[in-house]
């Protein structure tokens, strides 16, 4: 016995620890959160209210395809957060979640009613899309814990086109994208249905997205051929149950280049008979097809002008083509620059589209970025926004982060999303917000909507950043209802995705709620706005003075001098700010401008004072200053949450806050150097000096320039 001893000892060691080490691999592979459940988690709740406890049943009135979704969705979650399976039935003899048809539901077409009728909880709307997304609201609840005793929320959404915009191109590449390639397997459609599909479907349903354009907008013909139709049907297929349709960007010139006509003139009859045609295609094989998103005539695509047409001209040709076809719409972008060195670019899009008010037919609406340049981080609401009462507008933001940083920096959106949307426009008196000019009660829009360049790739967590995700999530639930806040939104976001830990929750919240700020304070303080890399939009290049369009510069943007810094666009200049309703050109005069707004419409001294008791140049300085210590506290943050986040997850967002700290750096740096020979001021007291040259920092732009 004694000989085997030490040896039997040994199997049961190996034994025990091989035990362990599955044990381990198992409990980290559990908990290892790669991101790709985005905030529908649906993990075991620590506490289960009793209400949830006596649950035995979901009660549908029918089997159709909506509402078996969304009852699936409801067992799939209910049994993943308690434990319990949920029998899926047509009649109630048990404590059940109730989805009910009520035509007399006091929400709109889209809208829910959520309520608790003794032990059932119950989701009544007056349509089975409007049951899908009450579903999603009641998990919601149940996720972030709200008490389901007094369960009582109604809600319908205020716009009806809530849509993602992918720049997706047909070769895979993604125009802007940061998180990988397309999610569309175009190779592989119609015949291999990737349940990614299904999820990205799920996830969109969740916050009320209910329209994806799938293609980018600079856009390729070959999307409307037969072959790659059969493949967009295939995609409609998937995401019809979950309430969304379909759309496409279109190329203006495809009569010419696909259907092999001679011109595309969008006057010429055998070019509207085209997309007539074109058009009977789509909807026969995608009957409830959403419509066409086009860019024309902008960034050298083609368009109307070509033939010495009207965008207006443009638009008609293809509403004509879809007049048919009741659900369909026209989104023609507004979003044209011409290459004048002596206008304004911010002026262009206004100047091209004001005097067509009117000229669209009712299937259009002109879809206007949330600016008047460019995505920049910060930039007042686009002046059309008001300017427009016989056209509707849509909205267009960007969630991809093209100007703030790509997939590597953290930047909650929410708060530029709402900045824009709360602005007054004044259109008709005080209180005629852009968020109510999209909406339609300003100008009585019949149609209105709201898109976001989808920040979506094939990245296992689907956006690159991990926090990334909050942008999307944060889109939808402001495209459903403007009126949330940004620290609402976060808070949902944070409970769904990260964490219910109400102390992490705080810290996460408050890093989220400073992130965008931040940012503008490192990359564009007071108002300064296109000063970035060239073309790649990647880090600070304000000394940028030549390129192939002067607009395409940055010192046509900043101005900066030896005796100022900003772009004078009042009266004695571009006169952009003559574009506002006078209230609006009242705030943002010299006399009122606050200081984020400053550099965007005024040109003014280095010694010009400023709110802080400072002179411009010192407070240029210490924001540029306060961006990179505001990165350092976000990465305290993070690292005061560790012991409640994933480990993947934190050491995912631990590792890109600090390159946004080393990019803060250089930011604040190449701006502040490159001012500096201009200003010919000091670094102001108190703050330390760049340990590098302006020289120095030139170079670190350059590497991103290499091909
Ligand atoms: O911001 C610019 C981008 C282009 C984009 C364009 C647009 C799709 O740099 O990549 O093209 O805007 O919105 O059309």
């Amino acid at each position: 016995m004694a000989f085997f001893y030490p040896f039997r000892k040994s199997i049961i060691f190996q034994r025990l620890s091989q035990l362990l080490f599955v044990v381990l691999l198992f409990s980290t592979s559990t908990r290892a959160d790669d991101g790709y459940r985005l905030w529908l988690k649906y993990d075991r709740l620590t506490k289960v209210q009793p209400i949830l406890q006596n649950l035995q049943g979901i009660i549908t009135p029918s089997d159709s395809p909506i509402l078996k979704v969304a009852a699936e969705e409801l067992q799939t979650a209910i049994k993943g957060l308690t434990g319990k399976t949920l029998a899926i039935q047509k009649t109630a003899n048990s404590a059940s979640i109730i989805l009910k048809i009520n035509p007399s539901e006091g929400v709109n077409n889209e809208g829910y009613h959520l309520s608790r009728s003794l032990g059932n909880l119950v989701i009544s709307a007056q349509t089975e899309v409007g049951l899908l997304y009450g579903s999603f609201a009641l998990l919601r609840e149940i996720q972030t814990l709200q008490p389901l005793e007094k369960l009582n929320v109604t809600s319908s959404p205020k716009v009806q086109h809530r849509l993602l915009n992918h720049w997706d191109n047909n070769n895979g590449s993604i125009e802007r994208g940061y998180a990988g390639s397309t999610l569309w397997h175009w190779f592989d459609l119609p015949d291999v249905i990737d349940p990614r599909y299904r999820d990205y479907a799920r996830a969109n349903a969740s916050i009320g997205i209910n329209g994806t354009v799938l293609n980018n907008v600079n856009a390729s013909a070959r999307f409307l051929t037969p072959e790659y139709l059969k493949k967009v049907a295939a995609l409609a297929d998937v995401f019809r149950p979950y309430g969304i349709k379909v759309y496409l960007s279109v190329f203006f010139a495809a009569p010419k280049t696909l259907g092999g006509l001679k011109t595309s003139d969008p006057l010429d009859p055998e070019v509207k008979r085209w997309w007539a045609e074109k058009t009977k295609e789509i909807y026969t094989l995608i009957p409830d097809f959403g419509g066409y998103l086009v860019k024309a005539n902008s960034e050298g695509e083609p368009g109307p002008q070509d033939y010495n047409r009207t965008h207006a001209d443009g638009a008609r040709m293809l509403s004509e083509a879809l007049m048919p076809y009741p659900q369909g719409v026209v989104m023609w972008r507004s979003f044209v620059y011409k290459a004048d060195p002596n206008g304004d670019r911010f002026k262009e899009g206004y100047e091209e589209f004001k005097p067509l008010d009117g000229k669209f037919d009712p299937n259009v609406l002109v879809q206007v970025k949330n600016g008047p340049i460019d995505f920049q981080p910060r930039e007042p609401f686009h002046p059309l926004f008001g300017a427009m009462p016989q056209t509707p507008l849509v909205m267009e933001f960007q969630l991809t982060q093209e100007y703030l940083g790509f997939a590597t920096h953290l930047a909650y959106m929410a708060p530029l999303f709402k900045e824009c949307l709360d602005s007054d426009t004044y259109a008709k008196g005080k209180g005629s917000t852009v968020a109510k000019v999209i909406d339609g009660s300003v100008h009585g829009y019949q149609k209105t909507g709201m898109a976001g360049v989808a920040n979506t790739g094939s990245d296992r967590n689907w956006t690159g950043h991990p926090m990334g995700q909050a942008n999307w999530y944060a889109f939808g639930r402001l495209a459903w209802n403007y009126s949330l806040s940004s620290d609402k939104i976060a808070e949902e976001w944070i409970r769904l995705t990260l964490t219910n830990d109400n102390k992490a929750v705080s810290t996460i919240q408050d890093m989220m709620l400073h992130s965008r700020e931040t940012l503008v304070n490192y990359m564009t303080p007071l108002g300064l706005h296109h000063i970035m890399g060239n073309s790649l939009h990647y880090g600070p290049n304000p000394w940028l003075a030549k390129n192939a369009r002067p607009d395409w510069t940055s010192v046509y943007y900043h101005k900066a001098d030896e005796k100022g810094i900003g772009f004078d666009r009042t009266e004695s200049s571009s006169k952009a700010l003559g574009l506002y309703a006078p209230e609006v050109q009242k705030q943002w005069s010299l006399a009122a401008c606050p200081p984020e707004y400053l550099l965007w419409f005024h040109h003014v001294p280095w010694t010009h004072p400023m709110p802080s008791g400072r002179i411009l140049w010192d407070e240029l300085c210490h924001r540029y200053y306060e961006g990179v210590a505001g990165v350092a506290r976000l990465q305290l943050q993070w690292d005061s949450v560790k012991s409640q986040i994933d480990p993947e997850l934190f050491t995912n967002v631990k590792g890109r806050l600090s390159i946004q700290h080393r990019e803060a750096l250089w930011w604040r740096d190449a701006c502040v150097l490159y001012f500096q020979t201009l200003s010919k001021r000091p670094i102001p007291e108190g703050l330390e000096k760049p340990t590098r040259t302006l020289e120095e920092v030139k170079k670190l732009v350059d590497v991103y320039q290499i091909r």
